[in-house]
């Protein structure tokens, strides 16, 4: 939200927390509403409140000329940036089954998937492998390549964006592999969170980004 107080860094807006486009539970049995709720008024809250905390003390760094400072502020805005980032991405990534969460996708992303992997099947089972063998916490992609029209699978650490593997890469689903995304439900088996997110993955978001990129 645009408000003056939100206005800091060179008159830049502040990040703000973006409300979910569904209730917490709405997403169960595939996650609880217990996860959802910590997830987005805990985690992602903090990753934006330590963003602006960070620009502030960049707008501080940079008047005075500290250029230590400004370079010492680039892991946080890093990290709660990008944490912000991907969750934005991560809850239009999700819907619930009434409303179309789990069917699987049609038309273009559809032919596009079984001309690079082979069947929708294949994919799952590929991020589902990759998402389970990220070590410590991470998210697992699936992206397209808006220079090469191509899809592609890949992982990043911590909170780095899918851009930072490739600034060509767009990202169509990514799937927090974060504990905090599954454990309280799924305790330490991200292999089953992995396999039951799939019934809430939201494909007409993905088809929507697939046909802007690759129209
Ligand atoms: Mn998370």
């Amino acid at each position: 939200m645009a408000t003056a107080e939100s206005q800091g860094f060179r008159g830049l807006l502040k990040l703000s927390l973006p409300d979910l486009p569904y209730d917490y539970d709405a997403l169960e049995p595939a996650i609880s509403g217990e996860i959802m709720r910590l997830h987005h008024q805990k985690h992602h809250l903090a990753y934006v409140t330590n963003y602006n905390k960070a620009l502030d003390q960049l707008d501080d760094a940079v008047s005075t000329g500290d250029a230590a400072t400004v370079v010492k502020l680039q892991s946080a805005i890093k990290f709660n940036g990008g944490g912000h980032v991907n969750h934005t991405i991560f809850w239009k990534n999700l819907a619930p089954v009434k409303e179309g969460g789990g069917e699987p996708p049609k038309g273009p992303l559809s032919a596009a998937i079984d001309n690079e992997f082979g069947s929708l099947e294949a994919l799952i089972q590929k991020m589902n492998a990759e998402g389970a063998a990220v070590q410590g916490s991470g998210w697992v992609w699936l992206g397209v390549d808006k220079e090469l029209k191509r899809l592609v699978v890949d992982t990043t650490m911590n909170q780095d964006p899918l851009v930072t593997k490739g600034s060509n890469l767009v990202p169509l689903l990514g799937i927090d592999v974060w504990e905090h995304a599954y454990y309280l439900q799924y305790k330490n088996a991200r292999p089953d969170y992995l396999k039951n997110i799939w019934n809430v993955m939201n494909w007409r978001y993905a088809s929507q980004v697939y046909d802007k990129e690759c129209p």
